[in-house]
């Protein structure tokens, strides 16, 4: 036995106690799906859908029950993820075009930014829908600015949606197996002369469009926007899962002697519904139920990496998705025709699009091994409070603008969360207060056909109770004159007075 002297071991507890004290910088992996449902994992209630690896995750760590998405739509929920600030104070961030600039400006502050300055390395890998260049790219040149100019170290992307020009993958900026005597053009404006459209050449289609997703035509799939060129660069839809995975198990192999971030927002369940021939038919739902059992895998897949590189210990995961479940959202792929009593919605209202709960109320689980207990929390969480929460974790100073600092919540260590959050859906806003969920009156079609979603319009206040009523089936607007002045007063402090779209806002 070797005795060490007293100075050292009073040395060695002092060093435990800072250990402890200090902050920790584990490496931090934001997993985003597209569009997957609060009810789109067995975690979270399914039955016939299979998705043991997101399940794993949410019975090993935080499963939340009141996590949001900041909106029911992508990109506002991209942009408050990564600024920690509400979507609806900018102005820009609604679904944009795959042409359309960079809407984080590249002074604002970001979680890659933050954590950057605590010695992390950033990377993206997956879907981007942020925006990128100033207005008029050319896609044949370094395109700029976009992930690597807001904090990523490292990107490879795809520019907006799978639905959308351009079809390619972009890495730190530039478009990946681009041959320069075919340059890639792009355009949201008109089709280039002779190129196929899906309005019309229907024969070069292997996927029917519904609505909208009829303009230029790559992989027999029509898309909205138009392109033309690049044809070595344009990737296949059927091996997108694989690609943005081997790039993310890539990225953690590579930066595993380093604190890293790695933000892998992958394209499932979102249209083109495209799983790799080896899914195909596992899910018994069709395309959708088939790229949630390749997402999961996905996921599953990353863990394994993170085992293999004995990284488990000292990574936190972060698993969630950018907005509700849609159906048909725009292509004729059996979404409707084959989901037999799977419920993507869980027991909530609405769907993508909408203001109410299935909009954004979204799978939100925290996991890290060894550090989190097992829990289901019912503490109101949103993706905006990642920022303050993560700088918590890694001592920096900087919050987001609207972030709240839920690190303790996110750990297990409490259940204390928001006391109220506002709500976004296609440029419209909500409040959830406890309880309760106020939606103001909006114009507008109470339910958008083409998607088949109830999106919460209503020329009256609409007023829910979801500790009764989660499916938020009962107005209590006129039963309740107090609760509802109460939170059209909170709505009226965070948001402003200029709510709703409609002017009879008098209060009750
Ligand atoms: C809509 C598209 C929809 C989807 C969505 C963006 C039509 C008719 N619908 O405009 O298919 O692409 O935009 O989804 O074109 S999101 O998840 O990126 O916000
Ligand atoms: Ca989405």
């Amino acid at each position: 036995m070797i005795l060490l002297p007293a100075s050292l071991l009073i040395f060695s507890a002092f060093l435990n106690q800072q250990k402890q004290e200090n902050p920790q910088k584990p490496n931090i992996i934001i997993i985003y799906t597209d569009d997957q449902g609060y009810g789109d994992a067995g975690a979270y209630g399914a039955t016939e859908l299979k998705t043991p690896n997101i399940d794993k995750l949410a019975e090993g760590g935080v499963r939340f029950t009141t996590g949001y998405a900041s909106s029911a739509t992508c990109t506002p929920s991209r942009y408050a993820l990564l600024t920690g600030e509400y979507p609806w104070r900018n102005q820009d961030a609604r679904i944009l075009p795959g042409s359309a600039p960079l809407i984080i400006d590249t002074a604002k502050m970001t979680i890659p930014k933050m954590l950057k300055e605590q010695g992390y390395h950033t990377g993206i890998v997956g879907k981007w829908h942020l925006g990128l260049g100033l207005g008029d790219v050319d896609w044949n040149k370094r395109v700029s600015p976009g992930p690597n100019e807001v904090g990523f170290d490292y990107s490879f992307i795809m520019a907006a949606t799978q639905d959308r020009t351009p079809t390619v993958y972009l890495e730190d900026g530039y478009v990946v197996g681009l041959e320069h005597d075919d340059p890639l053009m792009v355009s949201y404006e008109g089709n280039f002369e002779g190129e196929p459209t899906g309005l019309g050449n229907p024969e070069l289609c292997k996927m029917m469009w519904h609505h909208g997703h009829n303009s230029s035509i790559h992989n027999g799939i029509p898309r909205i926007g138009y392109q033309k060129g690049g044809k070595s660069a344009l990737w296949v839809d059927e091996d997108m899962a694989d690609d943005f995975l081997k790039k993310a198990q890539q990225y953690i192999r590579k930066q595993k002697d380093n604190p890293f971030f790695l933000y892998y927002a992958l394209q499932q369940p979102h249209v083109p519904r495209t799983p790799h021939p080896r899914f195909v038919g596992s899910s018994g739902m069709g395309p959708r139920g088939d790229v949630l059992v390749e997402a999961d895998w996905c996921v599953g897949q990353v863990m394994k990496t993170l085992e293999e590189n004995g990284l488990l210990e000292n990574t936190l995961i972060i698993f969630s998705s950018d907005n509700g479940p849609v159906l048909n959202d725009g292509y004729y792929d059996d979404a409707v025709e084959k989901l037999g009593n799977h419920k993507p919605w869980g027991s909530l209202r609405g769907g993508k699009y909408s203001l109410f709960e299935a909009g954004t109320r979204v799978p939100f689980i925290t996991y890290w091994k060894g550090k989190i207990e097992p829990t289901v929390s019912d503490a109101m969480v949103s993706q905006l409070d990642l920022f303050s929460s993560l700088a918590q974790l890694v001592g920096s100073e900087k919050r987001g603008p609207d972030s709240e600092e839920l690190l303790d919540v996110f750990m297990a260590k409490s259940n204390q969360g928001r006391e109220e959050l506002i709500i976004e859906a296609t440029s419209r806003t909500a409040l959830r207060k406890g309880d309760w969920a106020l939606i103001p009156p909006y114009n507008g079609p109470a339910k958008n056909e083409m998607v088949n979603i109830e999106l919460g319009n209503s020329t009256d206040f609409q007023l829910y109770n979801l500790s009764e009523d989660l499916g938020q089936q009962k107005n209590l607007a006129t039963e309740k004159p107090d609760k509802l002045k109460e939170m059209i007063n909170t709505f009226e402090q965070v948001r402003g007075k200029n709510f709703g779209n409609i002017e009879q806002l008098e209060l009750k």
